[in-house]
Order: structure tokens, then C-alpha cells, then sequence
């Protein structure tokens, strides 16, 4: 690697510097490589890798329609290790209040976010590879007591439930959400009421 490009590695043994772990960062979140919805995104939806996002998508889906702003990226704990710990170190700093973390297979991404920060953490396990999931629903869930990654069901129901679960946690600070919330739930409950059934 030549002198003064970026690594997409700390040195071996040793951890990235403050200022490695900012370039990293700029580099990480650069156009083209986030998806951002409204100004100042409050939650971050991450995913190991892009064959996550049609259903990491149904979290993004549910952020846009209460009007939560968000970014989007890819990020992994296996494959950008030092691009992961720089987000989640400095997350609550670039204002966030959630991050929804969704992987398959061996999913270390959400428990190593968690990690690295105390900004909430929500995993989705992706159904990938032979496990369907299952894989990622325990690699999530089973975190060590003192570092707790928030866990919803296997593919997109998590992914919606964890969009909603964001849009629950920012509405103890905001009666906004909090009242559009509420029709959300009335909605549903209406809707099951008027549900028939056909011979
Ligand atoms: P590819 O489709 O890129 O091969 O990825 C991803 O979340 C994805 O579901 C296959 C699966 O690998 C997962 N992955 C993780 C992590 N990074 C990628 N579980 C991680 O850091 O935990």
C-alpha cells in the first residue's frame, strides 16, 4: 500500500489511531457508499453486506414513513472490522440514538457494534446460507450479560419490528412520535376487525 492512502486495516497487532479512525470513517460514509433519508440522521441501519437490504429495507421502509431521519450503510465486523468499531465509537457523537444492525450467517456485526457503544443496538437475523437464520438469530441473541444487543425475529417481521421499535424508543422524547405511534397501532387494530374470512 502506498504512503498516505487510507488502509483498510489498522497495522497488524496494533488498533487504528484517532486519525486513522476518522478517515476511515469519511471514507466509510462517503456519497455514493450511504443512503441518507431527511437531515441529521438520528438512526443508523447497518448490514453486513448489500445482499441484506431487501430486507433491512422494510426497517429503512418503516423510518421514512414516521418521518425518522436515517442512513443507511454497509458495514462489517469480518470484513470491515475498522470501519465498524469507528461508526459504533462514534455514533453517539454524530447523533445518533439507534442503530438497527441486521446479518446472517455468524453474525458478530450487532454484538460488536454494542461493544463499542451505548447507543441502542437492534440486531435482525438474515436468513442466509443453510441455517435459514438461525445462525444469525443465535449468534444475536446469545450476547454476554452487560452488553445487550436488542433481538427481533428472523428476515423482514424483524426488520419491520425493529423500525418500529427505533420509532418507539425516540418517542419517549417526542409526543410527535409518540401520537403517530398511537394512530399506527389503532390502524392495526381496526384493520384486524375488519378481517373475514371466506369459505
Ligand atoms: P455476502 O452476501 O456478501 O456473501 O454476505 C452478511 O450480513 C450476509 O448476510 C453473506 C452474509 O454475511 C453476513 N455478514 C456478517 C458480517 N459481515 C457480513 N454476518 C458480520 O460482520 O457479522
Amino acid at each position: 500500500m502506498r504512503e498516505g492512502e487510507d488502509r483498510p486495516y489498522a497495522e497488524e497487532g496494533k488498533s487504528a489511531s484517532g486519525e486513522e479512525e476518522e478517515g476511515l470513517l469519511r471514507k466509510g460514509l462517503a456519497e455514493g457508499r450511504v443512503l441518507r433519508w431527511g437531515e441529521r440522521p438520528v438512526v443508523g441501519v447497518v448490514m453486513g453486506s448489500a445482499s441484506d437490504w431487501p430486507t433491512m429495507r422494510k426497517a429503512a421502509e418503516v423510518l421514512q414513513r414516521f418521518s425518522v431521519p436515517f442512513e443507511a450503510l454497509v458495514v462489517s465486523a469480518h470484513r470491515t472490522p475498522d470501519l465498524l468499531m469507528a461508526y459504533g465509537r462514534r455514533a453517539r457523537a454524530r447523533g445518533l440514538r439507534a442503530i438497527v444492525a441486521g446479518a446472517g450467517g455468524a453474525a458478530h456485526l450487532p454484538g460488536m457494534l454494542a461493544a463499542v457503544t451505548t447507543v441502542p443496538v437492534l440486531g435482525v437475523p438474515i436468513v442466509s446460507g443453510s441455517l435459514g437464520g438461525v445462525d444469525a438469530l443465535y449468534s444475536i441473541v446469545q450476547m454476554p450479560r452487560g452488553v445487550p444487543v436488542a433481538t427481533f425475529a428472523i428476515g423482514e417481521v424483524g426488520a419491520v419490528n425493529a423500525g418500529l421499535f427505533a420509532v418507539a424508543l425516540l418517542s419517549g422524547t417526542d409526543a410527535g412520535l409518540a401520537t403517530a405511534l398511537a394512530e399506527f397501532r389503532s390502524r392495526e387494530h381496526q384493520r384486524v376487525l375488519e378481517m373475514g374470512l371466506e369459505w
